[in-house]
């Protein structure tokens, strides 16, 4: 029992849920209490597959839809040595959107399954958390205006809500809604409960894949 590897927690929702900013206030949080952790975030636009991911997303030019995803998950393989390696090391990652947004956001695309969508990923290494920041698209709106990126329309936002419900109902995964509406801290704390624990029981066991 002397294995200690970090946890791999995973951050998904719609846009506006305030993804990014519990990331960073979990990698805070965790640090703080004395385990190594670092966030990462997908789509990683730094990467030369990232740089025309991103400019698919601001679009700037266009791609066809089978394509687009096998980059979003290419994104995620080109990081999967240096993921594997940190958690190895016992470094917790905190990881700003994964291959659950991947499915999500393509089968919201008509004709695309989730299978087909799923297996590209097959074989990344298993969050040992997920944790799906729920906001209901009343409370989303109050937030502001989308941005002008590919995707951001209530419409296609509502469609991707209903595939994450779907791959929610996903026993093998550890899967944790969280009401997203609450204050920052209380999200916050709530976040961070729940990846302690996640911490705690991932430290003894090998990397899991999907
Ligand atoms: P963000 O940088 O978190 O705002 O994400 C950029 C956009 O890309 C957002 O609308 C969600 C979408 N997205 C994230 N990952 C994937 C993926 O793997 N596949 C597809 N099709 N879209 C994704
Ligand atoms: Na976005
Ligand atoms: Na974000």
């Amino acid at each position: 029992m002397s294995y200690r590897r970090g946890a791999l927690i995973v951050l998904e929702g719609v846009d506006r849920a305030g993804k990014t900013t519990q990331c960073m206030k979990l990698v805070q949080a965790l640090q703080q209490s004395g385990r190594p952790a670092e966030m990462i975030r997908f789509p990683d636009r730094t990467t030369k597959i990232g740089q025309l991911i991103s400019a698919y997303l601001e679009k700037k030019h266009n791609l066809e839809d089978h394509t687009v995803h096998l980059l979003f998950s290419a994104n995620r393989w080109e990081l999967e040595p240096m993921i594997r390696q940190k958690l190895e090391q016992g470094i917790s990652l905190v990881v700003d959107r994964y291959a659950f947004s991947g499915v999500a956001f393509t089968s919201a695309k008509p004709g695309f399954s989730l299978e087909w969508c799923m297996s590209p990923d097959v074989g990344l290494p298993r969050p040992d958390l997920v944790l799906f920041l729920e906001l209901n698209p009343a409370v989303a709106a109050q937030r502001g205006e989308f941005g002008a990126e590919r995707y951001e329309t209530s419409e296609f936002q509502k469609a991707v809500m209903q595939r994450f419900q779907q791959l929610m109902k996903d026993p093998s995964l550890n899967w944790q809604v969280i009401d997203a509406a609450k204050s920052i801290e209380d999200v916050h704390a709530e976040i961070k409960t729940h990846s302690e624990e996640a911490a705690e029981a991932a430290q003894h066991q090998p990397i899991a894949e999907l």
